[in-house]
């Protein structure tokens, strides 16, 4: 299994963490998968990252959906009106966090005049859209379908599941006459090693008919000094959500990590271009860890890598689309913040 190549919001019963423990800190050096970070308070202390001056990525995708929201739902062609989209269409959402993202989205759908956009409020409101999150955390499905309730107007399917699996029931059921928006934002693939990139990329095209579009946010490369700090926040929020992962070990699988024995280090690697998570043991330890057959010695200073956080340049966004089947057709950028969201249809 390659490092990172999974999803981030993925987790899995208990014998399949066990196995990944024992087989990822065997490994040198030393690993563990970041899809493991969202435990509930992993997945809590996530959303705080969210709000943390030093941490744009949420910031600055929402004040693009905001902002080109009603630009995206148009060119995604969703409702009826559209040359060849005669019947109701869909959104599915990757990873919906709390909701606010496609909440966001869909607020724009009534901004401005009919007459102004592409199409108008009798359209979007005469056919009912189909929402589709998919999700391994039932919690998460929760709130995010909670806050879309807000809207009234929307049909919501959760889909309680793996990414991969999520994708393959949704594709079973293509809708009838109408096109389908799928949105993988937040950066999350950058969270994926290039290769697992490119590969879940086909995965998703793979779920898709021609004419149906890919909404994808995605990170770009900054300055060092803003990246560091974004992964090692001054409040220490980055560092507890990377130890909590010790904590959730100690807890779920027996593990005795001394908490106060390692240190959580943000790493810019440029020539891979991504973040590093590391968890640094201060020093010299006996870590055992009994339902993943784990009994290890750490020398001071030696780490263990948690995830890795891609950072792109926008015209490699193009490529990668290219590769896996889709065309760009849009681009917004968030200038100060360097973040893209990519609107690309599947050929
Ligand atoms: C979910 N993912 C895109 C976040 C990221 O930026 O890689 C997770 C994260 N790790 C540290 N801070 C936030």
């Amino acid at each position: 299994m390659r490092p990172f190549a999974a999803s981030p919001n993925a987790s899995a019963p208990a014998e399949d963490f066990a196995n990944d423990v024992e087989y990822y800190l065997g490994l040198e050096p030393r690993q563990l998968p970041s899809r493991y970070l969202y435990d509930p308070l992993g997945s809590v202390l996530f959303d705080a990252i969210g709000e943390l001056p030093w941490y744009g990525i949420t910031r600055a995708e929402v004040g693009l959906l905001e902002q080109y929201g009603r630009d995206i739902l148009a060119h995604a062609a969703l409702f009826p009106g559209f040359p060849g989209v005669p019947g109701p269409s869909r959104i599915v959402e990757l990873g919906p966090g709390n909701g606010t993202k496609l909440l966001t989205l869909l607020k724009t759908r009534h901004d401005g005049s009919a007459e102004a956009g592409h199409y108008g409020r009798r359209e979007a409101r005469a056919s009912r859209l189909k929402v589709h999150l998919i999700d391994v955390s039932g919690k998460a499905l929760d709130v995010a379908g909670r806050a879309l309730d807000e809207l009234g107007d929307i049909e919501v399917e959760r889909h309680e599941t793996t990414y991969e699996s999520g994708l393959s029931e949704v594709a079973g059921k293509p809708p009838a006459g109408g096109r389908t928006l799928v949105l993988f934002l937040g950066s999350n693939i950058g969270n994926f090693d290039r290769p697992g990139a490119e590969e879940f990329l086909c995965t998703i095209r793979a779920a898709l008919q021609p004419g149906d579009t890919l909404l994808l946010g995605a990170d770009l490369v900054k300055p060092e000094a803003d990246l560091l700090l974004a992964y090692d926040d001054p409040l220490g929020v980055t560092a507890a959500f990377n130890l909590n992962l010790l904590v959730r070990i100690n807890r779920e699988l027996g593990g005795d990590f001394d908490l106060q024995a390692f240190a959580h280090q943000a790493v810019w690697n440029a020539a891979a271009s991504r973040v590093e998570m590391h968890l640094v043991s201060r020093r010299r330890q006996r870590v055992r860890v009994a339902s993943a057959r784990i009994d290890m010695e750490m020398e001071k200073g030696e780490t263990i890598w948690t995830e890795s956080s891609y950072k792109y340049q926008p015209e490699e966004l193009a490529t990668l689309l290219g590769h896996t089947g889709f065309r760009p057709i849009e681009r917004w950028v968030a200038a100060e913040a360097r973040f893209a969201l990519t609107l690309a249809r599947a050929d």
